[in-house]
């Protein structure tokens, strides 16, 4: 039925459409039309409606494209500039570039695909067309370096939120940067970061979240997910729709120093706490208990030596004894 109240938008699109005149045509109650249009707005369509005028379809696509991301990214502070693309190196190389050369600006690059999609560490980050979100925030926040580190522990909080927000799927978070459902990555985040010793010059928060694939190459299937596989259907604008709202509120505690509720969320999500891993650094592999998740966003494990010890992100990878997690 949605789908037949979208088709009478789409053919009506230089006009309003009464709800009278839906109901009428499809047989259904106005009340069963106006649940069907909120409906294709949760889904990212955008839809005026007016009173006693109807509906109109401003925006005849659930995806992210140029227009849409500007109207998306309209009343947050920390976006001044939002870019679309539809093919590109990465993200985070393009928000790079325009923090050279602009020297202020904060904003928002959206890609539909990704050719040299970038992980942590050198690795790759698979970024098809039309299968994922893909995108990066540029922000400078005032603040010292060592403080901005844990702006990735913000991003993962907002993301999980928005992943709830969206579907009814259970979200774990792999500390501190993977997001996982049923045991495999459905998002992860890259966060780089350019400043001296004393000042910050700009954070570029990558984020890769799977949407639409349903074949992994081999080398992934056994850990990667995607929403779709998941069972949930899920719109790259209804997506980055959610995660600019939650991230905002994060992000404001964040700037107010108060990381409380991020970690909180963290502690409230995380597959990490209470298991057996391997702490892995360019110099060695080690094995380790995790206890907790400190006020500051490190890592609190017991070492096999028996001692508690902490692990900053960034420096180390995680995985579980027996696998990915
Ligand atoms: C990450 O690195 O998880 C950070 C990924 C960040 C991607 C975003 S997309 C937008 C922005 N622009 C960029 O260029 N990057 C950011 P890491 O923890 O190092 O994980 C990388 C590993 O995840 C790879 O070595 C693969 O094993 C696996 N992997 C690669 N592509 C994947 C995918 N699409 N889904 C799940 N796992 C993947």
């Amino acid at each position: 039925m949605k789908s037949k109240i979208l088709n009478l938008l789409q053919m009506n699109s230089n006009g309003y459409l009464s709800g009278e005149q839906i109901s009428g045509v499809l047989g259904i109650s106005r009340t069963a039309v106006w649940k069907h249009i909120n409906s294709l707005k949760n889904e990212g369509y955008i839809i005026d409606s007016v009173n006693n005028k109807g509906y109109k379809l401003l925006s005849d696509t659930s995806e992210v494209n140029n227009s849409s991301l500007k109207s998306l990214c309209n009343g947050y502070e920390f976006i001044q500039f939002a870019k679309f693309l539809d093919t590109v190196d990465s993200t985070n190389s393009e928000a790079k570039r325009i923090a050279m050369d602009e020297l202020h600006l904060e904003g928002i690059v959206v890609a539909d695909e990704q050719t040299n999609g970038k992980g942590r560490l050198g690795r790759q980050w698979t970024s098809d067309k039309n299968s994922g979100l893909w995108m990066s925030l540029l922000i400078r926040p005032k603040l010292k370096p060592d403080a901005a580190s844990a702006i990735t522990l913000v991003a993962a909080a907002g993301m999980t939120k928005a992943l709830e927000d969206c579907t009814k799927l259970k979200i774990g978070i792999k500390w501190p940067n993977d997001l996982i459902i049923n045991g495999k990555k459905v998002c992860g985040i890259l966060t780089e970061m350019s400043a001296e010793i004393n000042q910050l010059h700009y954070i570029i928060l990558g984020i890769g979240v799977n949407l639409n694939q349903v074949n992994f190459t081999e080398s992934l299937s056994d850990k990667a997910t995607s929403l779709k596989k998941e069972g949930a259907e899920v719109s790259s604008k209804q997506l980055l729709g959610a995660f600019l709202a939650s991230f905002s509120e994060f992000y404001k505690q964040f700037l107010k120093g108060d990381m409380s509720q991020v970690i909180a969320f963290h502690q409230a999500h995380s597959v990490t706490i209470g298991k057996h891993v391997q702490i892995i650094s360019p110099i060695e592999t080690r094995e380790a208990y995790v206890l907790d998740i400190n006020a500051d966003g490190s890592l609190l494990v017991k070492n096999d030596l028996g001692e508690n010890e902490i692990v900053f992100s960034g420096e180390v990878s995680v995985r579980g004894i027996n696998g990915y997690i």
